[in-house]
């Protein structure tokens, strides 16, 4: 209840909430090829409190949804402000944004992710949405309806944890989507065995074939690297390339290298 409490409390007043931005890169180039957005809290008393913790009192008391539309506008201001900073010419980064099933069972979330993108005038390919395969499988046909009315606003959308939840295949291709994250449980285990490698190579397989790109996470080692470069895995994250920085640390690399 005390958190729950310090929670609204931070949220209605803008402070001790911030957003961690961890580089993703692209494979090939080892380029940075865009954000992915993490929330953190730094309580006044008692520091940091790990997501994993706050999120789910956010969830279970319905907070998760303004928290949501917070976090999205950050990264909205955050990817519009980074960009201007970019050479002309180069390619533009990518921001990608996690969102609750809670979010995607709001009836005014197009809405509001609508008018974020309007006030933060920020380009819509520039947004990438991350849902995790439980979210989406749950009410599939009602999901697949809100995701094409979400792409049609011009944001891409991206699988995250892929693997981990129950994902029907016979909906997997019917999903309106642009990426598959494969799960970092998968990328620690691919150098054990030959079996692991190939849960991965499969799962690259079959995004390609339906047409989406992948990124995988949980990058470690230079080994897993190199397993997944041979794998043609199009983008990385991980401790190998970089952590979750603050705004500051992070926009460092934007318009330097990675
Ligand atoms: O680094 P990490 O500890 O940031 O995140 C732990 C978990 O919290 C991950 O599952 C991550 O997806 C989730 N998380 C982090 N930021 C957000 C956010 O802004 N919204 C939601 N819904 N989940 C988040
Ligand atoms: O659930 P989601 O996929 O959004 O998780 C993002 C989480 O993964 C964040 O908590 C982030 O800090 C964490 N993370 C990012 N890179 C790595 C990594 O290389 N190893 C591990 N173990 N966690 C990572
Ligand atoms: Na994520
Ligand atoms: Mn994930």
């Amino acid at each position: 209840v005390r958190l729950e409490h310090d929670l609204r409390g931070a949220l209605d007043s803008g402070s001790d909430l911030w957003v961690a931005y961890q580089p993703i890169v692209e494979m090939v180039t080892g380029g940075l090829a865009g954000f992915e957005a993490l929330m953190r809290w730094t309580h006044p008393e008692r520091g940091n409190i790990p997501p994993g913790i706050f999120i789910p009192i956010a969830e279970s008391t319905g907070l998760v949804v303004s928290l949501g539309t917070w976090v999205l506008r950050q990264a909205c201001q955050q990817i519009a402000d980074w960009q201007d900073r970019r050479e002309p010419g180069s390619a533009p980064l990518f921001m990608s944004v996690n969102l609750s099933s809670h979010q995607l069972s709001d009836p005014n979330f197009v809405q509001v992710v609508r008018e974020v993108l309007r006030e933060t005038g920020v380009e819509p390919s520039w947004i990438k949405l991350e849902l995790t395969e439980s979210a989406v499988m749950d009410k599939a046909e009602q999901s697949i309806r809100l995701l094409r009315d979400l792409r049609a606003l011009g944001i891409k959308l991206s699988i995250d944890d892929f693997g981990t939840g129950y994902s029907s295949l016979s909906y997997l291709h019917k999903l309106p989507i642009d990426s598959l994250k494969v799960d970092r449980s998968f990328v620690s285990a691919m150098h054990q065995s030959e079996e692991n490698r190939a849960i991965v190579r499969i799962i690259m397989d079959l995004a390609r074939l339906l047409g989406f790109d992948v990124i995988a996470e949980g990058i470690e080692t230079s080994a897993d690297a190199n397993l997944l470069r041979a794998l043609a895995c199009d983008y990385g994250q991980g401790y190998h390339f970089a952590r979750p920085l603050p705004p500051e640390e992070a926009g460092k690399l934007v318009g330097g290298e990675l």
